[in-house]
Protein backbone atom coordinates (compact mmCIF):
# COMPACT_ATOMS: atom_id res chain seq x y z
CA UNK A 1 0.00 0.00 0.00
CA UNK A 2 1.19 3.77 -0.56
CA UNK A 3 -2.22 5.52 0.28
CA UNK A 4 -0.16 6.72 3.60
CA UNK A 5 1.36 9.01 2.18
CA UNK A 6 1.93 10.76 -1.22
CA UNK A 7 4.91 9.56 -3.23
CA UNK A 8 4.29 6.63 -5.23
CA UNK A 9 6.21 3.62 -5.48
CA UNK A 10 6.14 1.91 -2.21
CA UNK A 11 3.34 -0.13 -3.11
CA UNK A 12 6.10 -2.06 -4.55
CA UNK A 13 8.36 -2.67 -2.25
CA UNK A 14 6.74 -6.39 -1.33
CA UNK A 15 7.83 -7.50 -5.02
CA UNK A 16 11.03 -6.00 -4.22
CA UNK A 17 12.22 -7.82 -1.27
CA UNK A 18 10.71 -11.30 -2.78
CA UNK A 19 12.96 -10.34 -6.34
CA UNK A 20 15.48 -9.71 -3.70
CA UNK A 21 15.07 -13.43 -2.65
CA UNK A 22 13.15 -13.00 0.67
CA UNK A 23 11.62 -16.32 0.51
CA UNK A 24 14.40 -18.44 -0.36
CA UNK A 25 16.69 -16.89 1.98
CA UNK A 26 14.10 -17.77 5.09
CA UNK A 27 14.02 -21.58 3.14
CA UNK A 28 17.63 -21.34 3.83
CA UNK A 29 17.46 -20.58 7.45
CA UNK A 30 15.44 -24.15 7.64
CA UNK A 31 11.96 -22.24 8.19
CA UNK A 32 8.75 -23.03 6.04
CA UNK A 33 7.22 -20.11 4.59
CA UNK A 34 3.39 -19.82 3.27
CA UNK A 35 3.39 -16.74 1.34
CA UNK A 36 -0.01 -15.15 1.51
CA UNK A 37 0.39 -12.81 -1.13
CA UNK A 38 -0.69 -8.77 -1.58
CA UNK A 39 -3.52 -7.75 -0.36
CA UNK A 40 -5.78 -5.81 -2.50
CA UNK A 41 -5.90 -2.56 -2.23
CA UNK A 42 -8.96 -0.41 -2.63
CA UNK A 43 -7.84 2.45 -4.12
CA UNK A 44 -10.77 5.24 -4.69
CA UNK A 45 -11.55 5.92 -8.28
CA UNK A 46 -13.40 9.14 -7.61
CA UNK A 47 -10.17 11.19 -7.55
CA UNK A 48 -7.85 11.36 -4.26
CA UNK A 49 -8.82 12.67 -1.16
CA UNK A 50 -5.30 15.08 -0.87
CA UNK A 51 -6.56 17.87 0.71
CA UNK A 52 -7.39 15.78 3.90
CA UNK A 53 -6.02 16.11 7.19
CA UNK A 54 -6.33 12.25 6.92
CA UNK A 55 -5.20 11.77 3.18
CA UNK A 56 -7.22 8.36 1.75
CA UNK A 57 -8.44 7.45 5.20
CA UNK A 58 -11.77 5.83 4.09
CA UNK A 59 -9.14 3.28 2.06
CA UNK A 60 -6.36 2.66 4.97
CA UNK A 61 -9.20 1.54 6.81
CA UNK A 62 -10.31 -1.04 4.51
CA UNK A 63 -7.38 -1.90 3.74
CA UNK A 64 -6.06 -2.26 8.16
CA UNK A 65 -9.35 -4.49 8.37
CA UNK A 66 -8.36 -6.88 6.05
CA UNK A 67 -4.58 -7.30 7.02
CA UNK A 68 -6.02 -7.34 10.67
CA UNK A 69 -7.93 -10.81 10.22
CA UNK A 70 -5.11 -12.27 8.05
CA UNK A 71 -2.28 -11.42 10.41
CA UNK A 72 -5.30 -12.82 13.33
CA UNK A 73 -5.63 -16.51 11.06
CA UNK A 74 -1.55 -16.38 11.04
CA UNK A 75 -0.88 -16.18 14.91
CA UNK A 76 -4.07 -18.77 15.25
CA UNK A 77 -2.16 -21.28 12.87
CA UNK A 78 1.06 -20.47 15.10
CA UNK A 79 2.79 -18.96 12.23
CA UNK A 80 5.42 -16.33 12.68
CA UNK A 81 4.03 -13.06 10.96
CA UNK A 82 6.14 -11.60 8.48
CA UNK A 83 4.37 -8.17 6.93
CA UNK A 84 6.27 -6.36 4.24
CA UNK A 85 5.33 -3.20 3.36
CA UNK A 86 4.40 -0.89 1.50
CA UNK A 87 4.12 2.69 3.90
CA UNK A 88 4.09 2.44 7.39
CA UNK A 89 0.14 3.27 7.89
CA UNK A 90 -0.10 -0.74 7.17
CA UNK A 91 1.32 -1.47 10.91
CA UNK A 92 -2.18 0.15 12.09
CA UNK A 93 -3.81 -2.91 10.80
CA UNK A 94 -0.76 -5.86 11.44
CA UNK A 95 -0.73 -4.33 15.47
CA UNK A 96 -4.34 -4.65 15.20
CA UNK A 97 -4.31 -8.39 14.50
CA UNK A 98 -1.37 -9.36 16.24
CA UNK A 99 -2.17 -7.71 19.78
CA UNK A 100 -5.45 -10.00 19.94
CA UNK A 101 -2.90 -12.66 21.01
CA UNK A 102 -1.07 -11.57 23.39
CA UNK A 103 -1.67 -9.17 26.96
CA UNK A 104 1.03 -6.96 26.88
CA UNK A 105 2.39 -6.39 23.33
CA UNK A 106 5.57 -4.43 23.24
CA UNK A 107 6.68 -2.76 20.05
CA UNK A 108 9.89 -1.72 19.07
CA UNK A 109 9.73 0.84 16.22
CA UNK A 110 12.97 1.43 14.13
CA UNK A 111 12.32 4.58 12.47
CA UNK A 112 13.68 7.68 12.12
CA UNK A 113 10.55 9.23 12.51
CA UNK A 114 8.16 8.66 15.20
CA UNK A 115 5.26 8.27 13.71
CA UNK A 116 3.01 9.75 16.80
CA UNK A 117 1.28 12.21 14.80
CA UNK A 118 -3.03 12.91 14.83
CA UNK A 119 -4.44 14.74 12.25
CA UNK A 120 -4.38 18.07 14.76
CA UNK A 121 -0.71 17.89 14.71
CA UNK A 122 0.04 16.50 11.36
CA UNK A 123 2.12 18.73 8.99
CA UNK A 124 1.03 17.04 6.38
CA UNK A 125 -2.41 14.72 6.98
CA UNK A 126 -0.09 11.90 5.51
CA UNK A 127 -1.54 8.44 8.09
CA UNK A 128 1.87 6.73 7.93
CA UNK A 129 2.85 9.46 10.02
CA UNK A 130 0.04 8.75 12.68
CA UNK A 131 0.22 4.86 12.80
CA UNK A 132 2.04 4.92 16.01
CA UNK A 133 -0.37 7.03 17.81
CA UNK A 134 -3.16 4.90 15.93
CA UNK A 135 -1.87 2.12 18.37
CA UNK A 136 -1.71 3.97 21.49
CA UNK A 137 -5.89 4.99 20.76
CA UNK A 138 -4.83 8.54 19.59
CA UNK A 139 -6.52 9.83 16.57
CA UNK A 140 -9.61 9.39 14.55
CA UNK A 141 -11.63 7.25 16.13
CA UNK A 142 -12.50 4.60 13.56
CA UNK A 143 -8.83 4.14 12.70
CA UNK A 144 -8.12 3.67 16.56
CA UNK A 145 -11.21 0.81 16.65
CA UNK A 146 -10.01 -1.45 14.16
CA UNK A 147 -10.10 -4.81 14.84
CA UNK A 148 -13.25 -3.93 17.11
CA UNK A 149 -10.81 -3.02 20.06
CA UNK A 150 -8.49 0.11 21.49
CA UNK A 151 -6.10 0.88 22.39
CA UNK A 152 -3.46 -1.74 21.34
CA UNK A 153 -0.08 -0.81 23.39
CA UNK A 154 0.47 0.96 26.02
CA UNK A 155 2.69 3.87 26.20
CA UNK A 156 4.91 2.02 28.66
CA UNK A 157 5.61 -0.83 25.71
CA UNK A 158 6.99 0.91 23.34
CA UNK A 159 10.60 1.53 22.34
CA UNK A 160 11.29 3.72 19.20
CA UNK A 161 15.09 3.51 17.53
CA UNK A 162 16.43 5.60 15.77
CA UNK A 163 14.43 8.75 15.94
CA UNK A 164 15.94 12.08 14.21
CA UNK A 165 12.73 14.09 12.76
CA UNK A 166 10.35 14.45 15.74
CA UNK A 167 7.61 16.61 15.17
CA UNK A 168 6.39 19.53 17.63
CA UNK A 169 3.66 17.55 18.70
CA UNK A 170 4.86 14.41 18.96
CA UNK A 171 7.76 15.23 20.85
CA UNK A 172 4.75 16.73 23.44
CA UNK A 173 3.31 13.26 23.56
CA UNK A 174 6.83 11.12 24.39
CA UNK A 175 7.12 13.50 27.21
CA UNK A 176 3.20 13.41 28.06
CA UNK A 177 3.10 9.58 28.16
CA UNK A 178 6.79 8.84 28.85
CA UNK A 179 7.44 6.62 25.84
CA UNK A 180 10.82 5.35 25.84
CA UNK A 181 13.05 6.96 22.59
CA UNK A 182 16.40 5.92 22.13
CA UNK A 183 17.11 8.63 19.48
CA UNK A 184 20.28 9.19 17.21
CA UNK A 185 22.39 11.13 19.69
CA UNK A 186 21.71 8.27 22.18
CA UNK A 187 23.02 5.77 19.74
CA UNK A 188 26.28 7.78 18.79
CA UNK A 189 26.76 8.48 22.29
CA UNK A 190 26.31 4.95 23.83
CA UNK A 191 26.30 2.78 21.04
CA UNK A 192 24.00 -0.21 19.20
CA UNK A 193 24.77 -2.55 22.08
CA UNK A 194 24.15 -0.94 25.19
CA UNK A 195 21.10 0.20 23.41
CA UNK A 196 19.55 -2.88 22.25
CA UNK A 197 20.67 -5.20 25.47
CA UNK A 198 18.72 -1.88 27.36
CA UNK A 199 15.80 -2.73 25.22
CA UNK A 200 15.70 -6.57 25.62
CA UNK A 201 15.61 -6.03 29.46
CA UNK A 202 13.33 -3.41 29.59
CA UNK A 203 10.84 -5.74 27.45
CA UNK A 204 11.75 -8.98 29.05
CA UNK A 205 9.86 -8.88 32.05
CA UNK A 206 7.14 -6.38 30.71
CA UNK A 207 5.59 -8.29 27.62
CA UNK A 208 4.28 -11.69 26.54
CA UNK A 209 5.63 -10.68 22.58
CA UNK A 210 7.40 -8.14 21.05
CA UNK A 211 6.43 -6.69 17.59
CA UNK A 212 9.29 -5.60 15.15
CA UNK A 213 8.51 -2.60 13.58
CA UNK A 214 11.36 -1.44 11.22
CA UNK A 215 10.71 1.54 8.67
CA UNK A 216 13.78 1.33 6.25
CA UNK A 217 13.89 5.10 6.90
CA UNK A 218 15.79 4.31 10.19
CA UNK A 219 18.73 3.63 8.26
CA UNK A 220 20.85 6.06 7.06
CA UNK A 221 20.43 6.93 3.05
CA UNK A 222 23.78 5.99 1.98
CA UNK A 223 23.12 2.62 3.19
CA UNK A 224 19.35 2.38 2.17
CA UNK A 225 18.35 5.52 0.09
CA UNK A 226 15.21 3.46 -1.65
CA UNK A 227 12.72 5.40 0.81
CA UNK A 228 10.10 7.67 0.39
CA UNK A 229 11.13 10.50 3.19
CA UNK A 230 14.84 10.25 3.68
CA UNK A 231 16.44 11.57 6.81
CA UNK A 232 20.44 12.04 7.11
CA UNK A 233 22.52 10.53 10.16
CA UNK A 234 20.80 7.60 10.29
CA UNK A 235 22.04 4.22 11.63
CA UNK A 236 24.23 2.56 10.20
CA UNK A 237 23.62 -0.98 7.70
CA UNK A 238 26.13 -2.57 10.42
CA UNK A 239 24.64 -1.30 13.12
CA UNK A 240 21.20 -2.34 11.98
CA UNK A 241 22.70 -6.14 11.18
CA UNK A 242 23.83 -6.17 15.36
CA UNK A 243 20.46 -5.18 16.27
CA UNK A 244 19.00 -8.04 14.39
CA UNK A 245 21.26 -10.43 15.29
CA UNK A 246 20.86 -9.42 19.69
CA UNK A 247 17.15 -9.66 18.76
CA UNK A 248 17.80 -12.93 17.65
CA UNK A 249 20.12 -13.94 19.98
CA UNK A 250 17.21 -13.09 22.68
CA UNK A 251 14.53 -14.93 20.98
CA UNK A 252 12.18 -12.13 21.89
CA UNK A 253 10.31 -11.05 18.41
CA UNK A 254 7.08 -12.38 18.16
CA UNK A 255 5.86 -10.77 14.85
CA UNK A 256 7.80 -8.30 12.39
CA UNK A 257 7.59 -6.02 9.52
CA UNK A 258 9.71 -4.38 7.24
CA UNK A 259 8.28 -0.98 5.36
CA UNK A 260 8.78 1.73 3.15
CA UNK A 261 10.83 0.35 0.78
CA UNK A 262 10.24 2.60 -2.60
CA UNK A 263 11.97 0.67 -5.39
CA UNK A 264 11.36 3.68 -7.70
CA UNK A 265 13.95 6.00 -5.71
CA UNK A 266 15.91 2.94 -4.43
CA UNK A 267 19.52 2.27 -6.33
CA UNK A 268 19.65 -1.26 -8.07
CA UNK A 269 17.18 -2.66 -5.56
CA UNK A 270 19.78 -2.12 -3.14
CA UNK A 271 17.60 -1.13 -0.41
CA UNK A 272 15.17 -4.16 -0.76
CA UNK A 273 18.58 -6.45 -0.84
CA UNK A 274 18.90 -4.87 2.70
CA UNK A 275 15.74 -5.62 4.01
CA UNK A 276 15.90 -9.07 2.86
CA UNK A 277 19.57 -9.41 4.66
CA UNK A 278 17.97 -7.68 7.84
CA UNK A 279 15.21 -10.02 7.69
CA UNK A 280 17.84 -13.18 8.08
CA UNK A 281 19.77 -11.68 10.57
CA UNK A 282 16.73 -11.17 12.58
CA UNK A 283 15.40 -14.78 11.87
CA UNK A 284 19.02 -16.19 13.06
CA UNK A 285 21.20 -15.95 10.08
CA UNK A 286 24.59 -16.38 11.58
CA UNK A 287 28.09 -15.55 9.57
CA UNK A 288 29.99 -18.62 10.70
N1 LIG B 1 6.49 13.45 10.77
C1 LIG B 1 6.13 13.79 9.41
C2 LIG B 1 7.03 13.11 8.40
C3 LIG B 1 7.04 11.63 8.34
C4 LIG B 1 6.52 10.71 9.20
N2 LIG B 1 6.82 9.51 8.74
C5 LIG B 1 7.47 9.66 7.65
N3 LIG B 1 7.61 10.94 7.39
N4 LIG B 1 8.02 8.67 6.90
C6 LIG B 1 4.65 13.50 9.14
O1 LIG B 1 4.21 13.74 8.01
O2 LIG B 1 3.93 13.05 10.04
MN1 LIG C 1 7.58 5.14 9.95
MN1 LIG D 1 10.10 6.86 8.96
Amino acid sequence: MDLGQIRRGVDMGPSAMRYAGLIEEIQDLGFEVSDYGDITIHRSTTGSNQEQKLRNLKEIIKTSEELCRELDEILTKGGFPLVLGGDHSISIGSIAGIKKHYRDLGVIWYDAHADLNTAETSPSGNIHGMSLATNLGLGHPILTKIGGYQPKIKPEHIVIIGARSIDEGEKQLIREKGIKVYTMHEIDRRGMTTIMEETIAYFKDRTDGVHLSLDLDAIDPIDAPGVGTPVLGGITYRESHLAMEMLAEAEMITSAEFVEVNPIIDHKNQTANIAVELVTSLLGKKLI
